[in-house]
């Protein structure tokens, strides 16, 4: 077998745990990366040749391969995800929870040779600007080759990871497919294994991941560490680990506005992460840091500032056009490993959403033919990019900025049809605390107003590592702390009128919601105090180039007060889930604001 650490580092505990896991798994090779342009065209090459990519049509998509999963492949499995606290209250509700012990007995068992026949890639990653004092460095060992290059793509990988880290602490990530090869065993094109576990353990801050080879499973540097195991970190040490994008904004008098901003998924994170202003905008720009996660720490000037710990996006490919993300349409022409989306006569990719007609004939994800009468999807719903930030059009300049952006606002968002308002603002930091952890989104896109809310504070709910009534506990905390606190607002873009329409356009138009919040944050324009936070009226918002009624504007602004004690009545359920921990100054605002709405008019308006 390979020896251990090969030269690339003096890290005792690196090497000794690469030795262990190699003890354990008994794969065939260890191969150390080293993050070059070299070795990624290699291990691109070795997958082409294995079947695991098909390389695209080098004319139209340069340097684009398409891979296909196995069908049981396709997503994160959260029903599989584990968080192993000694006690399971600090696990808390949000988490699935197994005894460490256990836990461990069960993985040592999965992983005894589970890499047999394989390659195990050593893969050394700095999470963040290479040396930032808001960075840390991860080492995944891994056998999957589409997860050592998607790593490459995802984050600051190879030996200057190594060269940053020393003899440094990291934390580690073990990930195997689990599908072994017998001497002479024909491999399958996407390996992986039914059997599926995503465990994190908080007590040595490590990751072990079992059986998937898609996205969050085994891009163990994204959900896993970056968020489930940096949110423990960020608790113990006083920062935040938020499943947020990061975008800056410019006005034509030149000053910039940095905001994080949180969504549950499928609300349009990556479109707004990029979002070009619409016409009447000109002199504005939009800059993107992150479309994902964001850590954020206090920094010497008083701010919090925050850095997109990763490198590159792995983003949803159905319902991206020209329309929807012109700069990602645009950024994902070259050096794009697509997953899952159809093939084309000619070697392009194709998905549902796309701009122009489906064409006659397609291979789709699953390397079948597909006809548009087929009455099957041709790319899966949640087929991915991963393509490097140095691809999108709209990089920020100081995206991988050491110091990291400071952050002047906090925005929170969800898919709601009623009563939540295109924006409103919070009265004061526990009251914006309070705004995002009762956040959520409708488990159904229903039309009879009367669909239920799934809670996802914070955006959090699938990526706290941590009792979340703690979590909320934590970012009161910061009130605390002698730092200038973000303004933080909430958003919904998907109110609908009484016939069920959107009554927002959305995409580009979110420009003018941005910059109500860019110009509160920098003191520029006043808010009426609503029911709910502080609220523009009318004329508050810019409309030129869009046709926009103050009628239209009441009926996406407007509060009747039935739907606000509703409201306020629903929280009550995610907060008895949390009884015991919750923090009192949760429940208080919930009593303020059901006490605020009884005095409310039965319609609180908007435009008067
Ligand atoms: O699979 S990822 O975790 O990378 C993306 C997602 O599911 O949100
Ligand atoms: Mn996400």
């Amino acid at each position: 077998m390979a020896q251990a650490s090969n030269g690339k580092t003096t890290n005792q505990k690196l090497i000794a745990w690469v030795e262990e896991v190699a003890a354990l798994t008994k794969p065939d090779d260890i191969y150390w990366c080293d993050g070059s342009q070299e070795e990624y065209d290699r291990l691109c090459g070795e997958m082409v040749e294995s079947g695991m990519m098909i390389p695209l049509n080098q004319e139209l998509r340069p340097g684009c391969f398409l891979a296909r999963s196995d069908p049981n492949d396709v997503a994160r499995v959260e029903n599989r995800t584990f968080v192993c606290w000694d006690d399971p209250e600090d696990a808390g509700p949000n988490n699935n929870w197994i005894a460490p012990d256990e836990m461990r007995e069960t993985m040592n068992g999965l992983f005894d040779g589970c890499m047999r026949g394989r390659t195990m890639y050593v893969v050394p990653f700095s999470m963040g600007p290479m040396g930032s004092h808001i960075a840390h460095i991860g080492v995944q060992l891994s056998d999957s080759p589409y997860v050592a290059a998607s790593m490459k793509i995802m984050t600051r990988m190879g030996q200057a990871a190594l060269d940053v880290l020393g003899d440094g602490d990291f934390v580690p990530c073990l990930h195997s497919v689990g599908a072994p090869l017998e001497p002479g065993q024909e491999d399958v094109v996407w390996p992986c294994n039914d059997t599926k576990y995503i465990v994190h353990y908080p007590q040595d801050r490590s990751i072990w991941s079992y059986g998937s080879g898609y996205g969050g499973n085994a891009l163990l540097g994204k959900k896993c560490f970056s968020l489930r195991i940096a949110s423990i970190m960020a608790k113990e040490e006083g920062w935040l680990a938020e499943h947020m994008l990061i975008l800056g904004l410019t006005s034509p008098k030149g000053e910039k506005t940095y905001i994080a901003a949180a969504f549950p998924s499928a609300c349009g994170k990556t479109n707004l992460a990029m979002l070009i202003p619409p016409e009447g905008y000109e002199g504005w720009t939009v800059s993107t840091v992150g479309d994902d996660i964001a850590w954020i720490k206090p920094g010497d000037d008083g701010k919090l500032h925050a850095i997109n710990p990763e490198a590159g996006y792995f983003g949803v490919v159905p319902g991206t056009s020209t329309k929807t993300n012109p700069n990602a349409m645009k950024m994902i022409t070259r050096d794009t490993i697509f997953t899952n989306v159809a093939l084309t006569d000619d070697g392009d990719v194709w998905w549902e959403g796309k701009d122009g007609d489906a064409p006659d004939h397609l291979i789709d994800w699953q390397g079948n033919d597909w006809t548009p009468d087929c009455g099957r999807l041709a790319a899966h719903a949640n087929a991915r990019f991963t393509v490097a930030a140095i691809n999108c059009p709209s990089l920020d300049p100081a995206w991988d900025d050491p110091a990291g952006v400071p952050i002047d606002a906090f925005v929170f968002g969800g898919r709601l049809s009623s009563t939540f308002p295109l924006v409103y603002e919070a009265k004061d930091w526990e009251h914006g605390v309070y705004m995002a952890a009762t956040m959520g989104s409708e488990a159904t896109a229903a039309a009879d107003n009367q669909a239920a809310i799934r809670r996802d504070p914070m955006a959090m709910l699938p990526f706290c590592g941590y009792n979340m009534a703690d979590y909320f506990t934590h970012w009161l905390g910061f009130a605390d702390k002698n730092i200038q606190l973000p303004k933080i607002f909430r958003v919904n873009w998907f109110r609908k009128d009484d016939a069920g329409k959107f009554i927002w356009p959305g995409f580009g138009e979110n420009m003018r919601v941005l910059e109500w919040v860019c110009e509160r944050v920098q003191g520029n324009v006043d808010s009426v105090e609503g029911p709910l936070g502080n609220m523009p009226r009318y004329q508050d918002l810019n409309w030129s180039g869009l046709e926009f009624s103050s009628d239209d504007f009441g009926g996406i602004m407007d509060l009747a007060r039935e739907d606000g004690s509703n409201e306020a009545n629903s929280q009550k359920e995610l907060f008895d889930s949390f009884a015991g921990r919750l923090p009192d100054e949760m429940e208080a605002q919930r009593q303020a604001l059901l006490s605020d709405m009884e005095s409310a008019p039965e319609v609180w308006r908007a435009a008067s």
